[in-house]
């Protein structure tokens, strides 16, 4: 058995402590996208694979027999290429998904489906945003630049956002409900904008805003096609045991 896992997540981190703990053959992949990535107990490939396509040739160059997709529920193309590159070559997949937040009572929450879905949700009249979804999609949110954006990224930015109003916290998660209370008290932040990620390494923020009664615009995941899909990583190293035993 030679398994890839596709990680990034603090998930995905867990599951490789308890793969070192193992004899099982394992290797840790991520994207590249930070500068210093966390190490792990596991071989490290970094870079992507070339698409699906890529994926596939991966499997079969480095005899992988079994594929886990420990990668964020936002990460939907790393997975959707896993899903066709493992069909393609027959190698068996299962998919770490941590359970959505879900609102509670006093939450303040506007769903939206997507990015766009959050800019417009914005108020027109100007606001202090925590914009608290990384580096690569703030884009959008140039389309209202009254507001002052609070950005909060893994590494530090290169050059000025093409948001007049804004700062960049750089810091890398996992945050703390008190840590992000400070953050949204010191800046006098009245709107939060998340993507639904789940897990305990964001929710410090929608957490300090409902202690804040402060409303957060809440981005829902991507629709997924069908998949084998766990919320634990202890349900994954049963797979793991089950496929061992049938020989894999
Ligand atoms: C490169 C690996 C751990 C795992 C840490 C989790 C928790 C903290 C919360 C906020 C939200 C955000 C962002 C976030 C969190 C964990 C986990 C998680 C959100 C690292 C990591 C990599 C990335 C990539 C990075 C994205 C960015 C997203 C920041 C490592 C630290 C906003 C997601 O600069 C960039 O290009 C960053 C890109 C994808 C989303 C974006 O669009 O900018 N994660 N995050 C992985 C790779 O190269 O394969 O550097 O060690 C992992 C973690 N980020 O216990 O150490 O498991 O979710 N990551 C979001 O939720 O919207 C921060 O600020 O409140
Ligand atoms: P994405 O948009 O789904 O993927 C874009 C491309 O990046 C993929 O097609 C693949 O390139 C490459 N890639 C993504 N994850 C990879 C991995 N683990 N190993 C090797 N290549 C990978 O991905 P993303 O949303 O940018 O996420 C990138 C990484 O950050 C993932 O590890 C993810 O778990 C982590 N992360 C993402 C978020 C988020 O909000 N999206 C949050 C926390 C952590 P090729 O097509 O060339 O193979």
């Amino acid at each position: 058995m030679r398994i890839l896992i596709l990680g990034g997540t603090s998930d995905a981190n867990a599951l490789a402590r308890i793969i070192a703990t193992t004899r099982l053959d394992a290797i840790y992949s991520y994207a590249g996208r930070t500068q210093v990535p966390v190490n792990q107990p596991l071989p490290v490939r970094t870079g992507g694979f070339g698409g699906a396509d890529g994926l596939a040739h991966y499997l079969r160059d480095e005899g992988i027999t079994h594929v886990v997709d420990a990668t964020h529920p936002f990460a939907g193309t790393m997975s959707r290429n896993a899903i066709e590159a493992c069909a393609a070559t027959s190698v068996p997949l299962i998919t770490l998904v941590r359970a959505p937040w879900t609102q509670g009572r006093d939450d303040r929450w506007i769903t939206v489906p997507d990015l766009a879905g959050a800019v417009t949700a914005l108020p027109d009249e100007a606001a202090c945003v925590f914009l608290a979804i990384g580096r690569q999609h703030w884009q959008a949110f140039t389309a209202k630049p009254q507001h002052r954006y609070i950005l909060r990224f893994v590494d530090e930015p290169t050059g000025r956002l093409a948001l007049p109003r804004s700062e960049v916290i750089v810091a890398r998660g996992p945050f703390t409900e008190e840590g992000d209370l400070d953050l949204m008290r010191s800046r006098s932040v009245n709107w939060v904008v998340t993507r639904n990620s789940g897990g305990s390494g964001a929710r410090a923020k929608i957490d300090a805003a409902r202690r804040l009664a402060i409303p957060v615009i809440m981005i829902s995941r991507p629709h997924m096609p069908e998949r084998h899909m766990v919320a634990t990583v202890d349900e994954v190293m049963a797979w793991l045991s089950h496929e061992t035993c049938l020989g894999a």
